[in-house]
């Protein structure tokens, strides 16, 4: 029997310290480490190489695996090339994290909201009395600090202060655990701050001081997130958001937006979410493919402002009557419209009611010239994604955003009233936007 422990690719600290405890606690089982490693990470494990035990997760013959051992995450999309254990019925996992929710359907699992992973392997440590050396306290301490902001994030519990304080006593040294945590910030990261304190703009959002800064950034700079924070920290602001721009492929742009906030009332995790990314309270990130910068910086202050029900609602800025065709229509004269009108897609409709969506792609699905005379339900697509007239455009933009669709039909008590475009949305955006 093969067991394994691994953890999220980008491990941190607490990922790697859990990684690291967990082969204590199941001694049986092999540490399979991710081939992306944050680099402090890195750094101490190339220095203390003979110390730790561990195989890259690119060499495991999964085949042979019968428990899996996952640590600091809940999903199995984290896990990189071991995610396909996932289809295995066969297959023991076990999960040990701090975050909540997730999609590992775990056999088992510690699965707690204390501030970091290795906080809940300590309990066990210490409830089987293992002996750990002044290393492995290190590492730990490394990972309990580096996820509680040393022991100052709200997410940080009294349980985490004792587990701080069980390494302390096992001599965890700390040192090298400020060492470690001071991460790298070189010549381009101190460039880049530079340069968002010259495009630096404030503003009172709800009673909290909000700074917003936008640069544009070639290439890869790494920890962008540590430039953030100091930026916060010198612009001494509630919350800050650094939106990067850069160029991709074709002329268009990405952008990585990166918050952070100092107050309990601005949570940055759950703004990122709305914009397709993630994070926990006080520090989060999204990254946006083809959008305007602009777009992106008006939908953090759309956030901010809580501006679910906008002054501006879909209502004032959808396009009505809609073109539709019932669904008894032939495909052949559904392609014969497409053509004439030049657009890529038909909403579907019974009466008043949206049954589905025909599009371009959908005539792939056509084998036989036969099948061009059979009636476009065969075809359509029955899961559209829709808006209500109610909501507010920077809704429409994320959720466009999140399906990657240009066009979304309106629809209220699922009757079709109007269709909105992605244009349609950005001119709403523009037109906030002084000259
Ligand atoms: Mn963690």
């Amino acid at each position: 029997m093969t067991q394994i422990i691994t953890t999220h690719k980008n491990s941190d600290f607490d990922a790697f310290a859990s990684l690291v405890a967990a082969t204590l606690i199941y001694p049986e089982a092999v540490a399979a480490v991710p081939k992306t490693i944050n680099p402090n990470v890195r750094a101490f494990m190339s220095i203390h190489k003979e110390v730790f035990d561990y195989v890259d997760r690119w060499n495991i013959e999964t085949g042979k695996v019968s428990r899996l051992i996952v640590v600091d995450t809940p999903n199995w999309s984290r896990l990189g090339p071991i995610a396909k254990l996932r289809q295995r019925t066969d297959l023991e996992v076990l999960v040990w994290d701090h975050h909540t929710g997730g999609d590992i359907d775990a056999d088992w699992k510690c699965q707690e909201a204390v501030g970091a992973t290795v906080t809940l392997m300590v309990r066990q440590l210490k409830a089987m009395r293992k002996l750990i050396t002044p290393i492995q306290a290190t590492l730990f301490l490394a990972g309990l600090y580096e996820d509680t902001g040393n022991l100052t994030f709200s997410s940080c519990t009294a349980e985490d202060a004792y587990a701080a304080g069980w390494l302390l006593d096992r001599k965890a040294d700390l040192a090298l655990v400020a060492k470690f945590l001071r991460p790298a910030y070189g010549e381009k990261q101190k460039d880049v701050l530079f340069e968002m304190l010259k495009n630096t703009s404030r503003m009172k959002i709800n009673g909290h001081s909000v700074s917003i800064s936008r640069i544009h950034i070639d290439g890869h700079v790494g920890n962008l997130a540590l430039v953030v924070r100091m930026y916060r920290d010198i612009v001494n602001v509630d919350a800050a958001f650094g939106l990067f721009v850069s160029q991709a492929k074709k002329g268009r742009c990405r952008c990585m937006v990166i918050g952070r906030s100092d107050t309990d009332a601005v949570d940055v995790g759950e703004l990122m979410k709305s914009m397709g990314g993630g994070g926990h309270p006080g520090a989060g990130s999204a990254m946006l493919r083809d959008v305007n910068p602009d777009v992106a910086g008006q939908m953090i202050i759309d956030l901010l402002e809580g501006n679910q029900q906008s002054s501006v609602q879909i209502s004032d800025l959808m396009s009505f009557p809609v073109f539709t065709v019932p669904s008894d229509t032939s495909m052949a004269e559904v392609a014969r419209m497409l053509r004439r009108r030049g657009c890529t897609g038909l909403p579907v409709v019974d009466g008043d009611r949206l049954v589905g969506v025909i599009s371009r792609r959908d005539f792939k699905k056509i084998r036989k010239e036969g099948q061009l005379q059979a009636p476009v339900k065969a075809f359509m697509s029955t899961r559209v994604i829709t808006i209500e007239p109610g909501k507010s455009p920077i809704q429409a933009a994320r959720t466009m955003v999140r399906h990657d669709v240009g066009r979304l039909p309106v629809v209220e008590a699922g009757r079709l009233i109007g269709i909105i475009t992605r244009s349609d949305a950005m001119i709403y955006f523009y037109d906030l936007l002084p000259d």
